[in-house]
């Protein structure tokens, strides 16, 4: 994908902010810290445009940004911020399972899983969302770079044994640090807009 511009559109903090032009859209959730938005500024080419942060459980909104004035990313609000207070953990899902569950424009979603780790209860109650609302999804791998070789390509197999009870799910590694992966993603977002 030859990316000529991205912006910016809104911190959405009700659905009836969500772009109402039809276009489609490719979320990006994970746990908080997990690096979605930086696997977002690495797809996009650009350092800052969605905040980062050290910080985990920082982004609270829906946040869309536009792409090439032909279709949307959404950066979700991460989940399972152990700190986070309880009712703000109980808001994650009233706000972001309906988006999943209702968002017409919404193409596919890709999910990040820290290489480091195997997947949550919390990522693994994503999947059986995304698979009982018919929504096609990437596994993605994040900070890639923080594991040797063998170690990623085992924790790769490891993951996809997980993941196996819903099917052979694809897993791609990714590391915003290197730029490993970016081409792997946007194959997956060109395939699920030409397929549109
Ligand atoms: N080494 C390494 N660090 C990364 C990578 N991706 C993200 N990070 C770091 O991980 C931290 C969190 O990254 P973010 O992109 O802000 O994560 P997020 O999932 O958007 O976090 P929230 O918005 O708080 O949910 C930052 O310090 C990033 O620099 C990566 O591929 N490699
Ligand atoms: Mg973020």
């Amino acid at each position: 994908m030859k990316v000529r511009k991205s912006e910016f559109v809104i911190s959405a903090v009700q659905a009836s902010q969500f772009p109402s032009d039809g276009d489609a859209e490719f979320a990006f959730s994970g746990r908080s810290n997990v690096g979605k938005s930086s696997l977002i500024n690495t797809l996009l080419n650009r350092k800052g445009l969605a905040k980062t942060s050290s910080t985990p459980g920082k982004t609270r909104q829906i946040n869309y940004f536009r792409i090439n004035e032909a279709f949307y990313f959404v950066d979700l609000p991460g989940y399972g911020y152990a700190r986070a207070p309880k009712r703000e953990r109980a808001n994650w899902g009233r706000w972001v399972e309906p988006y999943l569950k209702n968002r017409d424009p919404l193409l596919g979603l890709i999910q990040l899983i820290d290489a480091r780790h195997d997947p949550t209860e919390n990522d693994l109650q994503m999947v059986t969302w995304l698979l009982s609302y018919e929504l096609p999804f990437l596994i993605v791998l994040t900070k890639s770079d923080k594991l040797s070789a063998r170690k990623l390509s085992e924790q790769i197999q490891k993951t996809r044994r997980i993941l196996s009870e819903w099917g052979d799910l694809p897993v791609v590694p990714f590391s915003a640090k290197r730029g490993v992966g970016k081409e792997a993603v946007w194959k997956w977002i060109e395939g699920r807009l030409d397929s549109h």
